[in-house]
């Protein structure tokens, strides 16, 4: 079998996802995700100008060696844009050999730890009262794990409460997320999970996103001052791109640490796994190089007791999801996978074999990931430029977002 063609298909059901089809002369093709939330099209570039004319005749069987070409060949190693481009590849790949074999990714994998991956899912209000009926709401829907964020008194725009967008001239600019006060959020969030643990008890694992905000000594504090409540995790407290900076967070807090949706490599977390500064690594298939590399990783972390809690939210695409279901259910290590529901339309674009069901996602038994891309519904829905929001400290300077 030869590769002949890859297509990058740039599609916005609702946001935009750029999925990439690799076809063969035997008439079978394999999907990959290639979405790079806010930087979409530097990886559908990546695609078609350099990647795609080296694959043209190679034999889609070799899935090894065409990661390393793509990665050693090119020189220039790593990075969110490389990477993605190297993973949607990669999991074209593992669909094809699926679909050539007449049997599942994850049966390519080693087979199944579990019938299904535990997802979380999440819950947020812009008061107290509406994030605790938001977690009550979810966990009747059978879901055993859910991530709680909530808007701040005082702080004007937040991420995770799911705020409108506001009206703008130019719709193509990011927005701002104004007012970040680390005092005013550190002061509210061990009152929220208060007010959420008396009501739901202890019988569901609650999560939280700092989404990259705090100081290491800021964090150390909240994990401290949470540790009661039993989070399954804190995530993100800090940017991680200082791996050392988890050695003063862990000396403080026993809460269980998760970092990583922005990692790409295990080059990213290595001295985060190595010294078990960290109790879940959050790298995705779509963003660490696909299932080839993301298994190395988790290789890798399971002697140092790390485990799996891949990035999944509403930006990538539905062939991640099915991809991380896949993974989800194959690899020892992988311990819960984050779910939000895609975009409506989103479902008129893709066709899914995964299902989740009681706080489970189920890759199913489709032959290869079990997704399918409707073309022409594709095409109905171009691509709309659009940012990740900025966010702004109360002194104007720019903040993480
Ligand atoms: C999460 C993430 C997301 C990211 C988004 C970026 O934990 O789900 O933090 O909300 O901000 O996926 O593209
Ligand atoms: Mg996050």
């Amino acid at each position: 079998m030869r590769i002949v063609a890859g297509r990058v298909i740039v599609s916005s059901p609702g946001r935009n996802y750029v999925t990439l089809k690799l076809e063969t002369d035997e008439g079978l093709y394999g999907l990959g995700d290639a979405t790079l939330n806010g930087r979409e099209l530097a990886v559908a570039a990546y695609l078609r100008e350099h990647v795609v004319p080296m694959l043209i005749g190679l034999d889609p069987a070799n899935i090894e060696d065409i990661w390393q070409t793509l990665y050693r060949g090119a020189y220039w190693r790593r990075g969110p844009v490389t990477m993605t481009a190297i993973a949607a590849v990669d999991v074209a790949l593992w669909d094809l050999k699926g679909k050539a074999l007449g049997t599942p990714v994850w049966n390519l994998l080693g087979g199944r730890s579990r019938p299904g991956i535990t997802v979380y899912t999440h819950a947020h209000g812009h008061s107290v009262g509406e994030a605790v009926e938001d977690v009550e709401r979810l966990v009747s829907q059978g879901f055993g794990a859910v991530r709680v964020q909530c808007a701040v008194p005082g702080i004007g725009r937040m991420y995770g409460v799911g705020l409108p967008r506001p009206s703008t001239d130019d719709p193509t600019l990011p927005e701002v997320e104004e007012d970040w006060s680390t005092e005013k959020y550190l002061r509210f969030v061990p009152e929220l999970f208060d007010a959420v643990r008396s009501k739901v008890g202890f019988d569901v694992h609650l999560l939280h996103d700092a989404h990259h905000r705090l100081t290491p000594i800021e964090a150390g504090w909240l994990g401290r001052r949470l540790e009661d409540h039993r989070l399954f995790w804190l995530e993100d407290p800090v940017p991680a791109e200082l791996q050392e900076s988890f050695r003063l967070i862990r000396q403080h807090t026993t809460t269980p640490l998760a970092v990583g949706e922005v990692f790409n490599s295990v080059y990213d977390c290595e001295l985060l796994i190595r010294e078990q500064l960290i109790d879940y690594v959050r790298a995705s298939v779509p963003h660490a190089g696909g299932l080839t590399h993301l298994r190395k990783l988790a290789a890798l972390a399971e002697p140092y007791h790390v485990r799996t809690g891949c990035h999944g939210a509403a930006d990538l695409s539905p062939v991640s999801t099915a991809a991380a279901a896949h993974f989800g259910v194959a690899v020892h290590n992988a311990a819960i996978q984050e779910y939000q529901d895609h975009p409506v339309p989103a479902r008129d674009v893709f066709d899914v074999g995964w299902t989740v069901r009681d706080g489970r996602l189920d890759p199913g038994d489709r032959p290869g990931l079990g997704v399918d891309i409707d073309e022409q519904a594709a095409e109905r829905l171009p691509y709309e430029r659009s940012y990740l929001p900025i966010s702004r400290r109360v002194d104007g300077s720019v903040g993480n977002y």
